[in-house]
């Protein structure tokens, strides 16, 4: 086992990796901006070296000062968390070569399910069910449109280096085919510098499902259920749940058993998320996380599996510790995702945290980097806690986390408490009974009236 990690993040996530190294007897080494000299992630730490100024381009993303913090304190292992350098393939290539262990999936495995072509011919050839679309690039206009007329319109123009949605539109009609395509191919050249497009079949109101891998280095593989994250605005999830409220246990199994295959052929291995739109009882890949996510607390709540404890271990060779059949889903688990944000604009609302008094009790977990005093800096992402919580029944969770919420106080900063307590009364939430789309449409409703 490591004997020294270095921790490649800020925020809660730092914290949750500490904490996880903590109880394994691994040391931990934060790394810092100058904004960041009084972050509880720093206070908690073994050691901890300041890498650089306050933007995150150069300090959490500056590969060159990471690396010399981790030859200065002598780690043997990085951890990148999500965000930042987490799904960066080079930077874990360099890692590597410098000796180091990089806490996630080979470069070759993060550089392949970068690529979104890519991934998604890997997904097919290996049995994953994928939206119906182009094999491989378009060339032109033209070709998009054959296409779009073999499987029908709409469909979606996607950037081959997009994901988290950026670099997409829908086309609802062959007219409109040459000026979208246009369009994203050259918002992609300057979002991405790759032009790369492909299409699919749109999907009008799919619910967005993702199932948790576990995969390590002695051929185990293992699925840990689905989480269902379709509470979500422009693309940043709001509110996960596990298990999802659409699906049935027969569902359940049947993605997990796909997955869990396909996993082990790609000689995955890590942790990684299989990321699905579900319609009408059908499951469609859209892309492949292979980081630890934000929201994977809830699916630590219903297994009871420490799933950063089991990343660190088989990046060090260990076995992961359970088999297939010993892992069983108990109740239901909600994460509410606490931004310092204005609950109704979502402007951020970075300064001082004058109070901080956050939940407890059996079955409630708070995931946070906060303490009363705290200024949350203006440059970083918005997202100061996570409440989890989890309850035998989803009705039971619900009782729970309403009172969680009440309980919850944060002064100084506005965050998006108010908006968690007001999402979780409405019917459609109640009955579980909502799609991608369904947020949106209830903030844009609710702001007209
Ligand atoms: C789609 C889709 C509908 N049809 N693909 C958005 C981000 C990227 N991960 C994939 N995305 C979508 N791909 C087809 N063929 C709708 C979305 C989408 C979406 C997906 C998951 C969660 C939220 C979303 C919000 C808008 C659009």
């Amino acid at each position: 086992m490591f004997d020294k990690v270095l921790i490649a993040n800020r925020g809660e996530i730092a914290l949750r990796i500490h904490r996880a190294c903590r109880e394994m007897g691994i040391r931990t080494v934060a790394i810092h901006s100058q904004a960041d000299e009084l972050a509880m992630h720093v206070r908690l730490a073994d050691e901890a070296i300041c890498i650089g100024p306050p933007s995150a381009a150069q300090s959490y993303l500056n590969v060159p000062a990471i690396l010399s913090a981790a030859e200065i304190s002598g780690v043997d292992a990085i951890h990148p968390g999500y965000g930042f350098l987490s799904e960066n393939a080079n930077f874990a290539e360099i890692v590597t070569d410098h000796g180091i262990k990089f806490i996630g999936p080979s470069a070759d495995h993060i550089r392949l399910m970068g690529d979104k072509i890519a991934a998604r011919d890997t997904a097919q050839k290996l049995g994953i069910p994928v939206v119906p679309g182009s094999d491989g690039d378009l060339e032109s206009a033209e070709q998009a449109e054959a296409f779009a007329e073999s499987i029908g319109y709409p469909v979606l123009l996607k950037a081959a280096s997009g994901g988290g949605g950026r670099g997409m539109k829908v086309v609802e009609a062959q007219e409109d085919m040459a000026e979208a395509f246009s369009t994203v191919r050259s918002e992609a050249k300057a979002a991405f510098g790759d032009d790369t497009v492909y299409l699919e079949k749109y999907l009008g109101t799919p619910r967005h499902i993702e199932v948790q891998v576990l995969a390590d280095t002695h051929g185990n593989v293992l699925h840990l259920g689905e989480r269902d994250c379709s509470l979500q605005r422009r693309h940043q999830k709001v509110l996960e749940e596990a298990p999802s409220p659409a699906l049935n246990d027969q569902d359940r199994e049947r993605i997990g058993a796909i997955v869990s295959k396909a996993i082990g052929e790609m000689g995955y291995e890590g942790v990684g998320t299989v990321e699905f739109l579900y319609e009408n009882g059908e499951f469609y890949f859209i892309e492949m996380n292979t980081r630890i996510q934000v929201e994977h607390p809830v699916t630590e709540m219903i297994t009871g599996i420490d799933l950063v404890r089991q990343q660190i271990r088989v990046a060090a060779g260990l076995p992961v510790e359970y088999l297939q059949d010993e892992i069983t889903f108990s109740g239901h688990s909600i994460e509410c995702r606490i931004n310092a944000e204005d609950p109704r604009t979502f402007v951020p609302t970075p300064g001082l945290v004058t109070d901080y008094h956050p939940p407890g009790g059996l079955d409630v977990r708070v995931d946070s980097a906060l303490y009363a005093g705290y200024s949350v800096p203006p440059y970083y992402d918005s997202l100061i806690a996570k409440l989890i919580v989890h309850g035998k029944s989803r009705n039971g969770c619900l009782m729970r986390l309403r009172r969680a919420l009440e309980e919850f106080v944060v002064d100084g900063v506005s965050t998006t408490i108010p908006l968690h307590a007001e999402l979780i009364e409405n019917p459609d939430f109640l009955d579980g009974v909502y799609n991608i789309h369904w947020l949106e449409e209830y903030l844009a409703a609710s702001d007209s009236e």
